[in-house]
């Protein structure tokens, strides 16, 4: 019998990524179906598409279907072994959402694995291109939420963050204000990340803790919805929601299609899916006091936090790992597209020039952001020494990297691990004890903490500028 390994799937914004682990969780295989290049009949951009109101971003639903199918067909026709397969799970770009049209869940359920599932599944979804994280079309319905909760202070503490326009809660109340009849006929809406454990599960899967709390909609205390934020975003939207589950919870068995289509186990587990970042947070086996940075389409910043106090600023998300803990998390919106565009105008495209440059900018700016700990850096950029420099000198903390810069799909596997075994009190520390250890990649330069101290003020005083000048859009938090 072949030795046994698990998936893990990474559905981001401009591509499909999957890695595949063995029981010593050495990387097997990896793959990715890159939207704008593999699939240029969807003609997006980055995986999207930009409204002429330039606030409204959607992403086509039947584009993460279609490349499903493809990365599948990758796979077997590089003779990936998928009865070795014993549970996968998954990361989804968080606060996106997908609509259900009514009936459809007996057509996911039924899908002939004759045919790619695209095919099956292109009458199912009421809304066609999906609402995703880059949107911020929705303040009038942030406006509207906090109102009814009593203030944003309220509602973050409620939710863990007040209103944000991406968040899942303020796009379902704006899809039902300008288009009821379309609401009417979803039966159900799942995130990014629940919607691709669906594909997986053949049946609506549930939305687990810890992307639920990127939607402003679920008590993270509780961990239940809250019924005054379903009550001010749209009607039935408890049923359309279904219960959400802890995220370590094993769903059910692979839905037979997959069987009978590329020859996977039906003993083959789902385990639940979640957001990019808890995935992150699970890929980099983060521990109490570590700071994580990704450095992706946005960058982000997370930290696992025991006794949370929700502010103005920030999320804070229920613990992908450990129900009961919490990730305080910070999105900076534009970051990749952030650097490239530097990369552009200053450095003439090339990103050997662009370190060049870093490296010979005096650090200027000691931080004391936050305690002096270990900072993960993980995502696209991370790759880059000259980048870490900087946000070494930055947090005047040592910067460590992990193996892989594809910490969702690796978290996603360990997580597909960790499913098996969570109901036996089994930690996912202790199911990671043998992958390897995050490498030092730099450490603060001399002195560069007196450099950056007084520069923190400034920078918060530009951050202000730029956040609420609504016809600058650099930094969009
Ligand atoms: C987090 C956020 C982004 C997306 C990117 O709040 O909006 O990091 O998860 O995929």
């Amino acid at each position: 019998m072949a030795a046994p390994c698990y998936l893990g799937w990474d559905f981001s914004t401009q591509q499909l990524k999957v890695i595949a682990i063995d029981e010593q969780l050495r990387v097997i295989y990896e793959d990715n179906v890159h939207f704008d290049k593999d699939l240029p009949e969807f003609k997006t951009q980055g995986g999207v598409y930009i409204h002429s109101d330039r606030l409204s971003v959607t992403s086509p639903v039947l584009m993460w279907v279609k490349a499903l199918d493809m990365i599948l067909e990758k796979m077997k026709s590089s003779g990936f072994n998928f009865s070795q397969v014993r549970a996968m799970s998954g990361a989804g770009q968080q606060h996106g959402s997908v609509y259900w049209k009514k009936g459809s869940i007996q057509i996911l359920k039924n899908a002939s694995s004759e045919l790619p599932l695209h095919q099956s599944l292109k009458g199912c979804f009421s809304v066609s291109d999906s609402p995703i994280w880059m949107d911020s079309s929705t303040a009038s319905q942030c406006r509207a939420l906090e109102k009814a909760l009593g203030g944003a202070q309220h509602l973050a503490n409620v939710t863990g963050s007040r209103a944000y326009e991406r968040f899942t809660g303020n796009q379902i109340a704006k899809i039902y204000s300008q288009n009821p009849e379309v609401y009417k006929q979803t039966e159900r809406i799942s995130l990014v990340s629940s919607f691709a454990a669906s594909l997986f599960l053949g049946a609506y899967a549930p939305i687990d803790y810890s992307d639920g709390s990127g939607m402003n909609l679920l008590q993270i205390w509780e961990k239940a919805w809250s019924k005054p934020c379903l009550d001010a975003c749209a009607p039935g939207l408890e049923e359309r929601l279904g219960c959400p589950v802890p995220s370590h919870s094993v769903l059910g068995p692979i839905s037979p299609y997959y069987s009978q289509r590329y020859g996977f186990s039906p003993d083959c587990k789902i385990v639940a899916f979640t957001g990019d970042n808890p995935a992150s947070l699970a890929g980099m086996r983060l521990q109490e006091g570590d700071i994580a940075i990704s450095l992706g389409t946005s960058d982000t910043l997370f930290l696992w936090i025991q006794e949370p106090t929700p502010a103005l600023e920030g999320h804070i998300l229920c613990n992908p790992v450990d129900s009961q803990t919490y990730m305080a998390l910070l999105c900076f919106k534009n970051g990749s597209l952030m650097r490239e565009r530097i990369r552009d105008e200053c450095a003439s495209g090339s990103w050997d020039e662009f370190s060049k440059a870093l490296s010979s900018t005096v650090a200027g700016n000691s931080g004391n952001l936050v305690p002096r700990t270990r900072i993960l850096a993980t995502g696209g950029a991370s790759h880059n020494k000259k980048i870490l420099q900087v946000l070494s000198d930055v947090f005047n903390a040592p910067v460590f990297t992990i193996d892989t810069a594809n910490s969702a799909c690796l978290g996603s596997a360990y997580r597909a691990i960790h499913g098996l075994v969570a109901e036996r009190n089994v930690s996912l520390a202790d199911v990671v004890k043998l992958a390897p250890e995050p490498r030092l990649a730099v450490t603060p330069t001399p002195g560069a903490e007196e450099l950056y101290r007084p520069l923190l003020k400034r920078y918060a005083e530009l951050e202000q500028k730029v956040i609420y000048n609504p016809a600058s859009s650099c930094l969009v938090k």
